[in-house]
């Protein structure tokens, strides 16, 4: 295989890191995103880990490969990369990369003002505010969010017996409210979350079976939502993603606060045309709007979008050359 190298633009959505991959990544075959990303994982997954692994990367890295579109009714493709494998869907790199994509004139969308993206989980309607050559704001119209199951009973090494919900916002999420053995995210370190919730997610995963009911490739639960009180004055909750084996998401998650909302709206909290404020670990935020009602699978679902913002960090060709480098391939310790 030997030196291949990789075109990317750094930046940054809210806190979480976002890799853009430009130039470098193979074709792949498939009539769908989801196809495709079958297909990388297949014959490419060393890109993923090459990129996103310690040494080129580290525990949060996470990004989106460029492509054309699989759809006549998208002007772009992402496929997501993450420590965690190629997420269905990824709203915070949706953020950054619709930024970036649009600040450097990546992709020439048919409406301004408005990108349409062929993603494995399905298509996402970005609409971004440009003020000169910088795009101030993105706001991201989700694929359909639905609570998948409620009081799930099981048991966290570190907090005893916990329940959890389910749901999905793109990715399957267990969200750990407040209860007798979990009052607030606040009570606990970031170390101490990475270190409770990859057991937590491999009990759940055996115990219980997490598909999506119209989409079966996408399946299992992959990240934990640990909730808590917010701190600024404007957010309804705050909350702390774990994704991967070490990650806690610095962003308010995208993915994750749809999931939060559809979990909100089926329990009555939300209804369609409010607003939901996500607060993240390190206080930025996420601004959430419920815009339709929908049904997966017959159950009652949500359109949530996501609004947040995102800055370019940096150019950065990568080389990954397996001859030279033993951790061309990255490494996790
Ligand atoms: O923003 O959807 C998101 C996300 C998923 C994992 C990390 N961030």
């Amino acid at each position: 295989m030997a030196r291949n190298r990789f075109f990317c633009i750094d930046g940054h959505t809210c806190g979480n890191p976002v890799r853009v991959v430009t130039r470098g990544a193979p074709g792949l075959d498939g009539t769908t995103m989801l196809e495709r990303r079958a297909h990388f994982l297949a014959d490419y997954d060393w890109i993923r880990t090459g990129l996103m692994f310690e040494p080129r990367g580290h525990d949060m890295m996470s990004g989106a490969i460029l492509y054309p579109s699989t759809r006549d009714d998208c002007d772009i493709a992402f496929l997501f990369i993450e420590t965690s494998g190629c997420l269905p869907m990824c709203g915070h790199g949706t953020i950054g990369t619709v930024t970036m994509a649009i600040e450097n004139g990546l992709v020439n969308p048919r409406e301004p003002g408005v990108l349409a993206i062929d993603t494995p989980a399905g298509r996402i309607v970005a609409r971004y505010r440009l003020e000169g050559r910088k795009v101030t704001e993105v706001r991201l119209t989700n694929v359909p969010a639905f609570l998948h199951s409620t009081g799930i009973q099981t048991h966290c090494e570190g907090l005893g017996d916990i329940t959890v919900d389910v749901a999905y916002g793109g990715n399957f999420y267990a969200i750990v409210d407040p209860q007798e053995n979990f009052k607030d995210m606040a009570d606990f370190t970031a170390a101490d979350l990475v270190r409770m919730s990859p057991g937590l997610r491999d009990r759940l995963n055996a115990e219980n079976s997490f598909a999506h009911p119209e989409k079966p490739e996408i399946k299992g639960l992959s990240h934990i939502l640990w909730t808590g009180a917010p701190t600024k004055p404007e957010a309804h909750a705050r909350n702390a993603v774990f994704y991967g084996d070490k990650a806690i998401d610095r962003s308010p998650c995208g993915t994750g606060t749809s999931a939060r909302m559809a979990q909100w709206a089926a329990k009555g909290h939300l209804k369609p045309g409010d607003d939901f404020v996500h607060e993240s670990i390190i206080g930025s935020l996420f601004h959430g709007h419920v815009e339709a009602t929908a049904e997966v699978g017959g159950k009652p679902a949500i359109i949530p979008s996501i609004a947040g913002w995102a800055v370019e960090t940096g150019l950065n060709t990568i080389t990954i050359d397996d001859e030279e480098d033993p951790f061309a391939h990255g490494f996790v310790v």
